[in-house]
Order: C-alpha cells, then structure tokens, then sequence
C-alpha cells in the first residue's frame, strides 16, 4: 500500500476503530486519503477545520427493515439502508444497489465515492447510497413490486427533491424506479418527479439518463486517449466487463466511436466474439429477456462462452470493467498491461483493487478511476432533476452533448489537477483532489455543521 501522510495515518486508524469489518469502506477511504496530502499542506484551514474527519463520518445513517410477501405467500425479510453522506454541495443523491452481498460496508464505501464524484460533475448534488440484501435474480414482477413498495414504505420519509434523490444502480432499473416511484406519489400525495431519477420517459425520466454511465465512461477514456497523445477509440479492440445496464451502454458507445468489443460477462462466465459483441442480442436476453449471458452463444454459434471464465485474460487496447468492486487484481492487471492494454476506464464503482491500480499507476497506461470515469451516469441523473424542476424535457442530442461536455471538463479538472500537484498523468490524484478540493471548500464556508 501506498504511504499516507502521517496525520491522515491517525485518522484512517480512526476510521478503522470507529467502522470495523467494513473492508470496502476502509478501501475507499484509504485510497482518497493516500491521495489529498498535498492539499492539506496547501489549504492548512482544511486540517484545522477537522475537514477530513467530518467527511468520513456519514451526516446520517438509515437502516430498516423490509417485509414482503413472495408469490407463495410466504413472509421474507430483508434490510434496507440509506447512507444520507453529505450535503454540502447539494441534496444527497446516488443510487439504490439491490443485491445480496449489499451491507453498510458496501453502502457508505458507495456514497463516500459519491461525494467525490458528484463533486466533480460541477453540478449542485451532495452525496448518499442506499439499499437493501434483496436478491431480484428469479424474482417474478409482482415480487419486484411488492418489495419495492414495502422499501418504499420506509423510505419516503427520508427523501425529496430538496433532500435526497435515489436512482438506480446495481439490480435497480427503470422497472424497480417505477414500481418506487408509484409507492412514493401513493403514500405522499404529492407528484414529486424531482425525488427520484432514472424514471421511465413517460413520468418525468430525461432522455440519455439510461445510456448515461456508459456513454459518460466512454466519453471520459476518449478523452484520456486524446490526452496520451492524440489517440482515439479508431480500430482498438476493446472488453467490457458485465452486461448490466453500464455495460450495454458502453459497448454501444464503443460501437459508434470505431471500437469492437470482443468481450463482456456476468457473474457466471464470459463471452468472447472476435468478430464483434452483437449488442442487439445482448440487449434482448439481457434487458428484455432477463435472461443469462451463456445464452448468447445460442444465437451466436461461433462465440465462446467460459464458464468462471476470466474476462481479463482476454487481450485488449481498452479494458472497461463495468460490474462490480474489486473485479480487477493485481494479478488481472499484470494480464492486461502484459497483453497491451493502454486504458482503463472504470464503468463500475472501485471494481480495481490496490494492486491492481498500483499495476496501472506503474505501467503508465491510461487509468481512468471510477469516480471520475463514470460520474456521467450521476450526472444526467442532475440533468433530470433540472427538467423536472423546470418542467421541460430536452432532446436526446441536447442531453446528450450536455454529458459529453461534463465529461470533457471532468477529465480535464482531473488532469490539470494532477499536474498541479505534481502527479501528471495519474488520474487517481488528480480525481480525488478536485472531488475534495470542491466538497471541502463548501463545507468550511458552511461553518461547523
Ligand atoms: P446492473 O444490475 O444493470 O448490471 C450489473 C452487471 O454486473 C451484471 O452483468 C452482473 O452480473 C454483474 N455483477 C454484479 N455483481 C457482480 C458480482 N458480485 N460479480 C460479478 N459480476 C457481477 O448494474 P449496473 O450496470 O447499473 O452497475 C454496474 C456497475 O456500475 C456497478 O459497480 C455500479 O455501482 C456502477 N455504476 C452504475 C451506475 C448507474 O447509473 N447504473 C452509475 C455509476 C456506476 P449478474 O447478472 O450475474 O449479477
Ligand atoms: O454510482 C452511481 O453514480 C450511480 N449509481 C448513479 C447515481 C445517480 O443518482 O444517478
């Protein structure tokens, strides 16, 4: 592990004492405090202020507990949680993960992240997580409904437009939004198309808002290309971890920029086509069949489907993983790196462990962290509450060249910033101190709260 400034050594020990067993939330923390050292030397009101350790320390912490009923009527019971981490910058707002490995440890690593990178998308959103261990794998829609409206039960005294915003992440999509959204007007009374993003385009959802992460991820690593040396996404063979919702939409962007993706996955295996990922197949088993990845070789009989296959052993020029925390090793980016890779764009949150962005970091390829690389998902989430506020819609191109714009700035502030400090060309640095720099500011204008 990197050395870290020996102040901010007592308070990442604090934070250890204080959060035990919360190894993903250790993780984030370490890797934001390894990088803002030099910023504390610069700005000492932030250290004298305890800015540091009030942004470890969550504002407020939901935790609930969710009844439902499964189809054969039995009672099943899950927990739900909302991390409300920090609203210096605006109302909390971050995603709902609906997924059986989902505890406080997942939810506060994602929101601590999420201060960060909505910090850095210059627009005026704090930052939360939330969620719940309910498993949607083999659930039928009305099971889907009635847990979304029981978690709902719960948590619409906690949110608002004004307050906190959820959207989607893991496991949560424009079905489970809607099911919410329709609980939240219910027991409320109130059409507040602001309180939640990610909504269907016929209620108050924003065109692009689905296609967001991925086209944001893959906007931000055009750019790093650009910067490395006037590079583009021309002919470059690229893979993309996952086939959720952040996964489709970068392989589609991929597609439209020149690139060929020969390879996505999901937790059960990986599938490999040199000639091309069809996207078109992979979006009608994935999101309207609600069906396994292995299925594609059905339709495609000259791909390779690898059971526990390792998705990084595949050689590529872009790697962008876009399913889940730590699916990067050290070992896996050694892979990567030895085969050719010279970008890495992060789709999913934190999906690089330590080792594994030390590898990059070392290499000198392009490593492009998730809180800067996929903050356009969160973004377009702003541009959503904006609409709804104002009661209008924009065009998809609108939208779209919005997104991009962020994304170009958002590369940039990191990149100029990185070189300010005198890290070019690293990223991770460069995301962490702009994140903090805006988050910190705002809140020693805000006094002691
Ligand atoms: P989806 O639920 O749509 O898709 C998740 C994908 O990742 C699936 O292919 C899933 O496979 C795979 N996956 C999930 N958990 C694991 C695991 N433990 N091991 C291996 N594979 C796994 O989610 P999203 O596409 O929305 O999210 C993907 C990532 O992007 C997450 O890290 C999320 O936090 C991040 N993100 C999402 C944003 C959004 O707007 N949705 C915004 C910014 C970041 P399987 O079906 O087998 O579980
Ligand atoms: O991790 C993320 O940024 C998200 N899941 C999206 C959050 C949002 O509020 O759109």
């Amino acid at each position: 592990m990197a050395k870290m400034d020996e102040k901010l050594e007592v308070v990442y020990q604090d934070v250890l004492k204080r959060n035990p067993g919360e190894v993903e939330f250790h993780q984030a923390v370490r890797e934001v405090l390894e990088s803002i050292g030099p910023v504390l030397v610069k700005y000492p009101e932030f250290r004298e202020r305890k800015i540091i350790e009030r942004i470890a320390e969550p504002e407020r912490q939901i935790i609930f507990r969710v009844p439902w009923q499964d189809d054969r009527g039995e009672v099943q019971i899950n927990r739900g949680f909302r991390v409300q981490y920090n609203s210096a910058l605006g109302p909390y707002k971050g995603g709902l993960r609906f997924h059986p490995s989902v505890y406080l440890g997942i939810v506060k690593f994602l929101g601590f992240e999420q201060i960060f990178k909505n910090a850095l998308t210059g627009l005026p959103i704090g930052g939360g997580k939330g969620g719940s261990d309910f498993d949607p794998k083999g659930k039928s829609d009305n099971e889907v409904m009635r847990f979304c409206q029981s978690f709902m039960t719960e948590l619409w005294r906690h949110i608002g437009d004004v307050t906190d915003v959820p959207a989607g992440d893991i496991g949560v999509g424009g079905r489970e939004i809607g099911y919410m959204f329709g609980q939240f007007k219910r027991l409320t009374a109130r059409y507040e198309a602001g309180v939640l993003t990610g909504k269907g385009l016929d209620y108050g959802g924003s065109l692009v808002r689905t296609e967001a992460t991925g086209y944001g991820a893959t906007f931000f690593v055009q750019e790093m290309l650009k910067a490395r040396g006037n590079d583009t996404f021309g002919g470059k063979v690229c893979t993309v971890s996952g086939s959720g919702n952040v996964a489709i939409y970068t392989i589609e962007k991929i597609h439209q920029l020149g690139g060929k993706v020969v390879a996505c996955s999901d937790s059960n295996g990986v599938i490999v086509d040199e000639k091309g990922i069809d996207l078109d197949l992979v979006k009608q088993l994935k999101e309207r069949e609600r069906r396994r990845i292995k299925d594609y070789v059905e339709y495609r009989t000259h791909a390779k489907y690898l059971h526990g296959g390792n998705i990084w052993e595949v050689p590529c020029q872009v790697a962008m993983p876009s399913a889940t925390q730590n699916e990067i090793n050290g070992k896996d980016a050694a892979m990567l790196v030895k085969n050719g890779c010279i970008a890495v764009g992060e789709g999913a949150n934190m999906p690089t462990t330590p080792e594994g962005i030390k590898v990059f970091l070392d290499a000198k390829i392009s490593y492009g962290p998730g809180k800067a690389a996929n903050a356009g998902g969160v973004a377009t989430s702003a541009l959503e509450m904006q609409q709804n506020a104002t009661r209008d819609s924009w065009t998809f191109e609108y939208t779209e060249k919005r997104l991009a714009h962020i994304m170009k700035n958002i590369h940039e502030a990191c990149f100029n910033t990185a070189e300010e400090f005198g890290a070019k060309g690293n990223y991770v640095v460069g995301a962490n101190i702009a994140g903090f720099m805006r988050v910190a500011s705002a809140m020693v204008s805000h006094g002691l709260v």
